[in-house]
């Protein structure tokens, strides 16, 4: 049977799993919050143009206002000053777009210490036990935040010293992006960085050094808890916004259930 004839039967038959990996949008939908003097995002919302009434009797329709980084989104290069020369969300080719996942599960550490920062030796360790991270492909980075993704007040977790959610160490980062053989990074927070990443040197490692490479951020994941450590493929749909920072993406991962 042709390959594509096979995914296909394979779907139906649900050997292989089709798991959504997207945070529903609605005006509740979480939006990281940057402290004063910096501008934020709006958070996602919709404005009826018509529905079945006197401007436009058979059809229902919305616009639709968002940010780029709002809900489950991707981060493009020139969303930080170290890609300001790279791509645009437009120019993400098409083979990132569905590539291979590494699940890293940190949700103990992270329920243990909301602040965790993911360090290089974990990795290597993880490497240890499942084989190197995938090349052209993502690492995921389960931290069980996704669980409090239905309140904006639980998924910040911010107190009077700013947001405690879970990331990546600097040193971590710039492994990622210069020695590491993925194209980026997913995480189920509401950005990349940790909460308190403001105050590392350089600030928003992640950001920094992931999108200064050429790589990429997914944001805002669920159900990461439903896919292997190794061997599901992600599928990631960011509208082709020229000139865009980033989108809010569906993705979608293909599981291989035996
Ligand atoms: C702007 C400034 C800082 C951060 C972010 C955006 C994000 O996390 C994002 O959504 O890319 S940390
Ligand atoms: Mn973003």
């Amino acid at each position: 049977m042709p390959l594509l004839d096979q995914l296909v039967a394979a779907i139906k038959s649900a050997a292989v799993e089709v798991v959504d990996l997207t945070a529903v949008l609605e005006p509740s939908t979480p939006i990281i919050q940057l402290p004063a003097p910096f501008a934020n995002t709006i958070p996602f919302s919709l404005q009826e143009i018509s529905r079945y009434d006197e401007r436009g009797p058979a059809w229902y329709w919305n616009n639709i206002s968002t940010g780029e980084h709002t809900g489950t989104h991707f981060d493009a290069p020139v969303h930080w000053i170290t890609g300001r020369d790279r791509g645009d969300v437009a120019t993400v080719p098409v083979t990132a777009l569905i590539a291979p996942a590494a699940v890293l599960d940190f949700s103990a550490q992270a329920a243990a210490n909301h602040d965790f920062l993911l360090q290089v030796d974990d990795i290597k360790q993880w490497e240890t036990v499942h084989g190197p991270l995938p090349e052209g492909g993502w690492l995921l980075y389960r931290t069980g935040w996704d669980s409090r993704s239905a309140s904006q007040r639980e998924f910040l977790n911010a107190n009077e010293t700013g947001p405690h959610t879970p990331g990546v160490s600097v040193e971590c980062a710039r492994w990622l992006a210069e020695e590491a053989p993925v194209i980026g990074i997913g995480v189920e927070t509401v950005g990349t960085d940790a909460g308190t990443a403001h105050s590392f040197d350089p600030p928003f490692p992640c950001h920094a050094a992931l999108l200064g490479a050429g790589k990429f951020g997914l944001t805002q994941l669920q159900n990461l808890a439903a896919l292997p450590p190794t061997g599901a493929v992600l599928i990631a749909g960011p509208l082709p916004i020229v000139g865009g920072s980033g989108s809010p993406v569906r993705v979608l991962a293909l599981v291989e259930r035996s």
